[in-house]
């Protein structure tokens, strides 16, 4: 696999020439400057893709050329901005990059609680608390119907947690689900939102009267709009899976699973409709099984996201360690199978100094360097394995 590493942009503290000298091959980055749904133009693209390569690298991926709401929930205004979606990967296309990568959550994209949970050695990591989640849902959001949506033993520790949450914990709770996570992906919400909880309602409420068959069929529909201009310039699309793959909010949610993913590549079944197959958005769901999933979509992924979670008790889930053994038959199905395929390791730990740095949520230095670390020393055993083999 191609060794890429995702980038903000020339203000992200993590410069290439650090980049480089820790064995990264490609960057992952999206013009964070432009607002959704505006065009990326030519020259924009350019800009970015030389000042990358004046660095000795490339930029391999897009992460994300974002799908607005409007395309999501199907509004008035979707056939304007796939439009200008189109134009923006006409002008990717003909640049010469040609991964990219989006989603298809609607309002929410990725989820988590804390994003400082203890380790017991002195690291911390990403952490999903379902109470909290829901605490937010049924207390903060003050959602109708959102109690009906969580197990007894949820509402249980819901219950537990109301004697101790008070107006910071809130608050923290807020930051952490709706703003911290989102902004830098360019996602809905961000720091300079006043009001996050009120804005977060409107975009709740667009969705009224969508369910999951609504939108996949709004998502088959920009895939078709689109799949000309990525086969004209051989774009390879890779939707990210649903973070985590779990119906949540009253929400509709589309790529959660085995189902989901056949569905979507089966709806549009050209080569150009692929996946991004992040082991660990899939992996923080019990019912997805990660190495069998690769095994099967491997042929249909353009782009992979190296790391994996452990579900608990209760529904939580937290990130695990690299080297876990899921994740390690994971880079050897892929390494196998398609060796060129770019992968960018995701949400490490935050060691070394790496929380004073305020760097974006799950994405560290010191912590994502030792995972790539590991990754790599995995795919060099795994290629001499496989030259041993052949021997
Ligand atoms: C979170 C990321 C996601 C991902 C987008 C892709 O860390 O994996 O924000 O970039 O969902 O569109």
């Amino acid at each position: 696999m191609e060794k890429t590493w995702r980038w903000f942009g020339p203000d992200d503290r993590i410069t290439l020439g650090m980049l480089r000298q820790i064995g990264v091959e490609g960057i992952v980055t999206s013009l964070h400057h432009i607002a959704n749904g505006d065009v990326w133009t030519y020259d924009e693209v350019m800009k970015m893709k030389l000042f990358i390569e004046s660095h000795g690298l490339r930029w391999s991926v897009v992460e994300s050329l974002p799908v607005c709401e409007a395309i999501k929930y199907g509004g008035d205004d979707r056939d304007r901005l796939i439009a200008n979606y189109i134009e923006s990967l006409a002008n990717l296309g003909k640049a010469g990059v040609k991964t990219v990568c989006y989603n298809f959550m609607p309002v929410l994209d990725w989820a988590r609680t804390d994003l400082d949970y203890p380790n017991p050695d002195g690291t911390t990591n990403l952490y999903f608390n379902r109470a909290e989640f829901a605490y937010f849902d049924i207390f903060i959001l003050k959602r109708e119907g959102a109690q009906a949506d969580y197990d007894e033993a949820t509402l249980l520790r819901v219950d537990e947690l109301r004697q101790k949450m008070d107006a910071d914990s809130e608050r923290r709770l807020v930051e952490n689900i709706i703003v911290k996570t989102q902004g830098f992906v360019n996602g809905n919400i961000s720091e300079n939102d006043l009001d996050p909880v009120a804005r977060f309602r409107e975009l709740l409420d667009l969705y009224k009267g969508i369910d999951a068959d609504a939108l996949r069929a709004n998502m088959k529909y920009f895939l078709e709009a689109i799949m000309p201009v990525c086969r004209e310039y051989d774009i390879n699309m890779c939707v990210h899976p649903d973070d985590p793959p779990l119906q949540i909010l009253g929400l509709p949610r589309i790529v959660t699973c085995d189902a989901d993913i056949e569905a979507f590549l089966e709806a549009v079944p050209d080569p150009h409709n692929g996946l991004t197959f992040c082991a660990g958005s899939l992996s923080a769901g019990a019912h997805n099984d990660v190495v069998s999933l690769a095994r099967k979509y491997a042929s249909r992924t353009h782009f992979v996201h190296a790391r994996i979670c452990n579900v608990l008790p209760g529904g939580d889930f937290k990130e695990a360690s690299h080297l876990d053994p899921r994740l390690v038959e994971v880079v050897r199905i892929f390494e196998r199978e398609r060796p060129g395929v770019p992968m960018r390791v995701d949400h490490a730990p935050l060691m070394l100094g790496d929380g004073e740095m305020g760097y974006n949520a799950g994405y560290s230095f010191h912590g994502r360097m030792l995972a790539l670390g590991m990754v790599s020393g995995m795919m060099a055993a795994i290629n001499n394995e496989s030259n041993t083999e052949k021997r």
